[in-house]
Order: C-alpha cells, then sequence, then structure tokens
C-alpha cells in the first residue's frame, strides 16, 4: 500500500516476436524461501492476484503472458522467474525470458554476456548477444513418444508427436488447417479438439502432467525459416511467437528422428513469421538435448498498475 492508498505493482512490458510479456518488478508479497516451483505455488494459493490484476482485461488481455521477478533460489543465478498466463501458471516460457532478459537489461540489473536464470523447471542460461538477440539455453528436452495416433471430432485421425522442452507439446507436423495467418480461427479449433482429446483419452506426458501446449507445423514461407508453426497454449490463446519452448519441443524431437545433429541449426517462423533460431547440445542422457534458442524482444511499456480498493475489476474481469 503506497501513500495514497492504493496498493500499486511496477511493471515493464515487451514483445518476442509478437507475443507480448508483462514482468512485475515490484510490489509481489513475499513468497518465501522456497525453490521457484514452491514460490509458484505460495503465489497461486494466496497472491493468484498478482496474475490476474496484470494480465486480465481491463489492464491485460487474453494473449498476454506475465512474469514475477523473484530472487533466485539456486546458486549463482541473476534472478529467478515464475510465469503465467490468463488461465494459470506455466511450467516455463521461453518467449518470456528473452523479454525479461531485454527487461533486466533495460533496469539495469545487467549488462551484456552470459547469466543464470533461476525457473520453476530449473536453471537456464541467457546470452545477450552483442546484435541486440538473445539466446536461452533452455532445460533439457526430449522426444518422449512419436507417432502417437489419436481420433479428434470433426478433423479424423491426427498422428503427433509427445516431447518436453520446458512445458509438454503435441507436435503435428502437415495436418489440420493450412498453418497461415488467415487460418487462425481454423487452427484454434483445430488444436483446441486436438488438446481435448489428448485430455479426454488420459495421454499425458511423463509422470501424468498435462499436455497443455499443442503445435501445428506447415511450410515457411519463404527461405528465411525451415518451418512455419501455430501454436495453443494453455487458456486458448496462440502464440504471436514462434514459443521457445515449442521450439524446444521441435528440435528435441528431430534430434530423437536423428534429423537434426548437434551444431546444426533449425530456424522457426511463427504464425506471424516472427522467426527464433535453435541448436541443440546432446546432454549424454537417453536422447535429451540442450537447446538453445535465439530471438528478439522489444521493450514497449513500464508503468504504476493501481490497484483501487473501490474499483470492482482492480483485479481483472473474470467470466
Ligand atoms: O515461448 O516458451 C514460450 C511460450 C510458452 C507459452 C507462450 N510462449
Amino acid at each position: 500500500m503506497n501513500k495514497t492508498g492504493y496498493q500499486t505493482l511496477k511493471i515493464v512490458d515487451s514483445h518476442t516476436g509478437g507475443e507480448p510479456t508483462r514482468v512485475v518488478v515490484e510490489g509481489c508479497p513475499d513468497l518465501g524461501k522456497g525453490d521457484l516451483a514452491a514460490r509458484r505455488d505460495v503465489m497461486r494459493n494466496e497472491h493468484d492476484w498478482v496474475r490476474t490484476s496484470v494480465l486480465l482485461e481491463p489492464r491485460g488481455f487474453e494473449a498476454m503472458v506475465g512474469a514475477v521477478l523473484v530472487e533466485p533460489h539456486a546458486e549463482d543465478c541473476v534472478a529467478g522467474v515464475i510465469f503465467f498466463n490468463n488461465a494459470g501458471y506455466l511450467n516455463m516460457c521461453i518467449h518470456g525470458t528473452i523479454g525479461l532478459a531485454k527487461t533486466l537489461k533495460h533496469l539495469g540489473v545487467i549488462e551484456s554476456g552470459s547469466h543464470r536464470i533461476d525457473t520453476v523447471v530449473g536453471v537456464v542460461t541467457i546470452h545477450l548477444n552483442e546484435d541486440g538477440s538473445v539466446s536461452v539455453d533452455n532445460v533439457p528436452s526430449y522426444l518422449m513418444q512419436e507417432n502417437v495416433e489419436i481420433e479428434v471430432p470433426v478433423y479424423g485421425t491426427v498422428t503427433g508427436d509427445i516431447a518436453w522442452g520446458g512445458n509438454w507439446f503435441f507436435l503435428i507436423d502437415g495436418q489440420g488447417p493450412e498453418v497461415k495467418y488467415e487460418n487462425i480461427d481454423q487452427l484454434t479449433d483445430f488444436t483446441l479438439r486436438v488438446g481435448e482429446t489428448l485430455a479426454l483419452q488420459g495421454i499425458t506426458g511423463e509422470n501424468g502432467m498435462e499436455i497443455d501446449h499443442v503445435e501445428v507445423f506447415g511450410p515457411p514461407v519463404n527461405d528465411e525459416a525451415d518451418s512455419r508453426n501455430f501454436v495453443m497454449c494453455p487458456g486458448g490463446e496462440y502464440d504471436r511467437s514462434p514459443c521457445g519452448t515449442g521450439t524446444s519441443a521441435k528440435l528435441a524431437t528431430l534430434y530423437g528422428k536423428g534429423k537434426l545433429k548437434e551444431g546444426e541449426t533449425w530456424r522457426q517462423a511463427s504464425v506471424l513469421n516472427t522467426v527464433f533460431t535453435g541448436k541443440v547440445k546432446a546432454t549424454g542422457e537417453g536422447n535429451a538435448v540442450i537447446p538453445t534458442v535465439t530471438g528478439r524482444a522489444w521493450i514497449n511499456g513500464e508503468c504504476t498498475v493501481i490497484l483501487d480498493p473501490e474499483d470492482p475489476f482492480a483485479h481483472g474481469i473474470f467470466n
């Protein structure tokens, strides 16, 4: 609460390849000293209003991804981060980490070079490159199962691969509506039905974790990318960027199928044709790799959120 009697939060906005990230840099209540997963649970159970206030209308909008900046728990990290969206909490978010890197630089917390960031799924390393791009060495990623066949209402048999890239993905190549901006509504319908089918059939990632992202691939529109994707996120909104965890899942899948070698580059375009580039390094454990995903983010706002106790929508509009 500040001297005006209003509670306030400070936020910095950015977008990465078109996908917004709103980072809460001040004002979030103390989430304790636990690891990042424990702090995510404290936030979810006791302070979910921070998420809803900054992301839901009238301040935010459905496609916005949020993050809270916290003290790290793991050693030698420059910051800790918890990601969330309109529907709840994300395990990981790479476009958000690229945005966070730019935010930390904007705030003067870091300069160019490499820095470790603590997240709910483990430590990742960011590299602020000389050309203004940001690379992220993600957590170990892997192809869990290939050629999984499901019967999707309206669309029939769909075959996909299940992979972990910091989130669980169902990756579909060349099926469903053509991947192009004009087909956003059809792609949304298709991927939501795929997600519902996976849930109904009890098809999950490791340890029963929900496959909460569905990714469809098609050919690129030009020679600046190897593929174009459409990624449906939990909460029913598509990723405007090529989705960094989705690109990691794709890299791990290509590697697992012997279609991408260590050091080779994969260029993943989004449905908006913004591009992330990716490479992998084998971990030596099974088919797991450390994906490095590179993209560009821009700071596009900075403000103080005011939570007036008399405002009926101070914590967002719920429907
Ligand atoms: O870039 O990893 C990502 C991501 C996940 C959800 C939205 N973006």
